[in-house]
């Protein structure tokens, strides 16, 4: 295998065998129709109802699936009773069926080999394929320890691995769902109230007053059951105060949006502060009896006043007034959200402090309306030997970041880069459902890195961009097709859903427990998988926790009462928050002891130069990531992403809508594909925005190749926070080009 000069291979090249399977989605939704349920609900047949839960997102929303006799799945369908999705799923759970559908899938395991000194792709079988990986695992550990071996990972499939590669004697383990997205916010409400926020996040927004959203854009972000209560607070007339740089969808259905100048947001909240506790606002008998530090925080924000933070957020000094009055108003069932992807500027901790501070002033943690005491149930471990200890771990990779609760992607794919310096080699690499070169920041870095490891491997169930970096690439079957772990979230009340398959796995397709259990019986670690079929495990954990699989199957979603108390704090009891002081920390010792601000202060970022705009990115309500963008019936829906630009910027740079342009960062990246343009009051004139996930560079994703820009590519600068390793990324910077850079002239 060659290990030099790791080529990207686009599959495209490739006839990838297989046989085509009839699709029953596609007919039924037809092209261009929308997914609403009414539509799905016409179809009436003699249907098998499947327990599963999805993985369209991370929301893991219980569903039923319903297939025909011939095995087709022909819809699915929310789970009455579930806590995640109250019975309706979203546009793209609904549209899941099109990952199960989707003729690009993987099909068959491949390996790299090199033909007439061209790299390419060829297909094997899975028993030369895992024999292949079984080798290197061996081949790993004993030249370098089987630390050297990263598993880089999102969703299901990663908690296989995970199981795997710590058997193996490797706890160098990340994922960007941390340090690309909420591991500040975790952090910093950590320092607070020592507790994560967690997920899904226990605001309790159907009985809220007032919902404060800093960037947080719930509705266009359709984490289910938070959309479902914002709506029904809307209803109830909750003030919703919207903070963010663009006309989000939450923003035009709120009584306040406040159109913040990027980057400033600690200013604005500072500022709140001042406000709350100069007019007396706070809530004295909460702050009294279950926070410390009120006296450093009063002194702290005595400066930081509305006028002062007007000079930095543009919010005008009497509307920050209106809305730190409105929000004490509805006190305590007020929710200053945590957000939840906010690896925005590096100091983005110090940001997630300054909310967690304003939810204690206020007194909304642990009250109705606020955020409630949220419980799960744990799910029995299924037996199996000690993990052995590993000599280094994620936790050495992220030594420099003290407040680091999980692995960093990006310090993890630096240990790869070989140096004097790096005590951490990684050699290898196994990436499982995340498409690290749409996730990651820095393709250089990441590119670097790769071409470093001497073997990479891929699972996933689509030619990702990220398989075309891999020495091998496995298709694993869809959630629709496969077991997986018992679902146990937070939640009011604790509840369990499981995952069943509908329908039997496409093509030469796999799950990744089989995955998982086949590599580890090749090295030696069969006792660590004492099963033949993951079903073993999930009925062994079930029968512990008091039902069985059978019973699962019926209903999908079982509910147990809560054993930790209740869910609010009590009038008048004393409550021990986790913390070092068992107070609520608005002054953080802990900080302060590791060198950092106890709290929160504004500091100035980057602003763009002349002729540049801040590249500002988010999600569609019809996708997810770049997961979701070659699934037949959600590019029905939406097909590409669109470049927001403000009627003054259109002006000087003479735009029109629907014109293709192409983007160049501050680092001089120029965009591969080109993006249709947008221009729109919703975006003020210092940004432009888009959707993240486009911009797909490999052909075999017929759908969703080159349709628009993929936001990753520009950001080549980061902003690392330095408490926990976040890598913040809105401080790129993009110019607008309206001729084909790529061009090359014809003559
Ligand atoms: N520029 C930029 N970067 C970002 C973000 C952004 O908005 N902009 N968002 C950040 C955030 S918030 C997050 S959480 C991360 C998410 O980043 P990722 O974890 O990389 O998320 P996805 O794009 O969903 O990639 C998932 C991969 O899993 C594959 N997949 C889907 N289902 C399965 C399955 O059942 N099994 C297997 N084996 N594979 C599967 C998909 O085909 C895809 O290749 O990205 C972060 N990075
Ligand atoms: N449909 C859909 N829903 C999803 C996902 C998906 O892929 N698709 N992904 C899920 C995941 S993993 C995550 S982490 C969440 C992420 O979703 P959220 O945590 O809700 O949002 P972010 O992506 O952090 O923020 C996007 C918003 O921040 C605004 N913004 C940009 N800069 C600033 C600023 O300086 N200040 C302020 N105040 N606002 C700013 C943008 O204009 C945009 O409206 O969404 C989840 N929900
Ligand atoms: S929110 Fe939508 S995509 Fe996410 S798990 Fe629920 S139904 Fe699936
Ligand atoms: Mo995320």
């Amino acid at each position: 295998m060659t290990t030099s000069r790791r080529k990207f291979i686009k599959i495209s090249g490739l006839g990838l065998g297989g046989v085509f399977a009839s699709t029953s989605a596609l007919n039924l939704f037809g092209n261009n129709s929308p997914l609403t349920e009414k539509t799905v609900q016409k179809i009436t047949k003699n249907l098998k109802k499947t327990a599963t839960y999805c993985e369209v997102c991370f929301w893991k929303c219980a569903a039923w699936a319903h297939s025909d006799e011939q095995g087709n799945i022909q819809k699915i369908i929310g789970n009455e009773t579930d806590p995640h999705c109250y019975g309706r799923l979203c546009p793209r759970g609904t549209g899941g069926v099109g990952m199960y559908s989707d003729e690009d899938r993987l099909k068959t395991p491949l390996i790299r080999t090199t033909i007439d000194g061209e790299e390419t792709f060829r297909e094997a079988s899975w028993d030369e394929a895992l024999d292949l990986i079984a080798s290197k695992f061996k081949d790993i550990k004993e030249k370098h320890g089987a630390e050297s071996f990263a598993l880089l990972k999102h969703g299901s499939p990663g908690k296989h691995l995970e199981h795997l590669f710590k058997a193996y004697g490797s706890d160098t383990i990340a994922e960007p769902a941390y340090a690309q997205c909420r591991g500040a916010r975790e952090a910093g409400f950590n320092a607070t109230f020592g507790s994560w926020v967690g997920s899904p996040e226990p605001t309790d927004i159907r009985d809220t007053k007032c919902l404060v959203l800093i960037g947080s854009h719930i509705g266009e972000n359709m984490h289910n059951s938070q959309v479902q209560e914002m709506s029904d607070a809307i209803d109830n007339n909750a003030t919703i105060i919207t903070v963010d740089p663009r006309l989000s969808t939450a923003a035009s259905k709120s009584q306040y949006w406040l159109a913040i100048k990027p980057a400033t947001d600690i200013a604005l909240m500072l500022a709140w502060m001042h406000v709350i506790i100069k007019e007396d606002l706070y809530d004295k008998n909460y702050v009294k009896r279950y926070t410390t530090g009120f006296d450093e925080l009063k002194e702290h924000v005595q400066n930081f006043t509305p006028e002062w933070a007007y000079g930095i957020t543009t919010i005008k000094p009497e509307e920050i007034i209106k809305t730190a009055r409105e929000m004490a108003h509805a006190a305590p069932a007020v929710i200053i959200h945590p957000g939840r992807h906010v690896s925005w500027y590096g100091d983005d901790t110090q940001r997630a402090r300054a909310m967690a501070i304003l939810n204690g002033l206020l007194g909304s943690w642990g009250r109705r309306g606020g955020f409630y005491f949220k419980e799960k149930i744990s799910v029995p471990k299924y037996p199996h030997p000690k993990y052995p200890h590993p000599k280094w771990d994620w936790t050495d990779v992220g030594e420099k970041f003290p407040l680091a609760q999980m692995g960093i992607t990006t310090e993890v794919i630096k240990c790869a880069i070989p140096s004097k310096d790096n005590k951490y080699p990684v050699k290898a690499m196994m990436v499982a459902g995340t498409n690290i070169t749409k996730s990651i920041p820095d393709k250089k870095l990441l590119e670097e890195a790769i071409d470093e490891l001497e073997f990479m491997v891929v699972l996933d169930t689509m030619p990702m961009d990220v398989t075309g970096y891999a020495d091998v690439v496995l298709p694993e079957c869809t959630y629709l097709e496969r077991y997986d772990g018992i679902r146990s979230a937070t939640n009011r009340t604790p509840s369990i859903a499981v995952r069943i398959p509908a329908v039997k796995p496409k093509y030469d397709s796999k799950p990744g427990w089989w995955v998982a259990k086949q590599i580890g019986e090749r090295i030696g670690l069969g006792d660590f998988f004492k099963y033949d079929d993951y079903k073993e495990v999930i009925e062994w954990q079930l029968e512990k926790m008091g039902t069985s699989l059978e019973e699962m199957e019926k209903i999908g979603v079982k509910h147990y009462p809560r054993k930790s108390g209740p869910m609010y704090l009590v009038e008048g009891e004393h409550h021990e928050f986790p913390t070092d002081s068992g107070k609520i920390e608005l002054y953080s010792k802990e900080l302060k002891n590791l060198g950092f601000d106890a709290m929160p202060l504004y500091t100035k970022h980057p602003e763009p130069p002349q002729g540049f705009y801040r590249l500002n990115y988010g999600r569609s309500p019809m996708h997810t990531f770049s997961r979701t963008a070659n699934n037949p019936n959600l590019n029905a829906l939406k097909s590409e992403n669109n470049l927001w630009v403000n009627p003054k910027v259109a002006r000087i740079i003479g735009l029109k809508t629907g014109q293709s342009v192409w983007l160049r960062n501050q680092d001089k990246i120029t965009s591969t594909f080109s993006i249709k343009v947008r221009v729109t009051e919703r975006i003020r004139w210092d940004s432009v925005y888009m959707v993240h996930g486009f911009g797909h560079d490999n052909k075999k994703l017929s759908r969703a190749f080159g349709k628009g820009i993929n936001d990753t590519q520009m950001v080549t600068k980061t902003m690392v926070d330095p408490i926990m390793g976040g890598t913040g990324m809105r401080g790129n910077f993009v110019e607008i080009i309206t001729e084909d850079p790529h061009k090359t002239e014809v003559i």
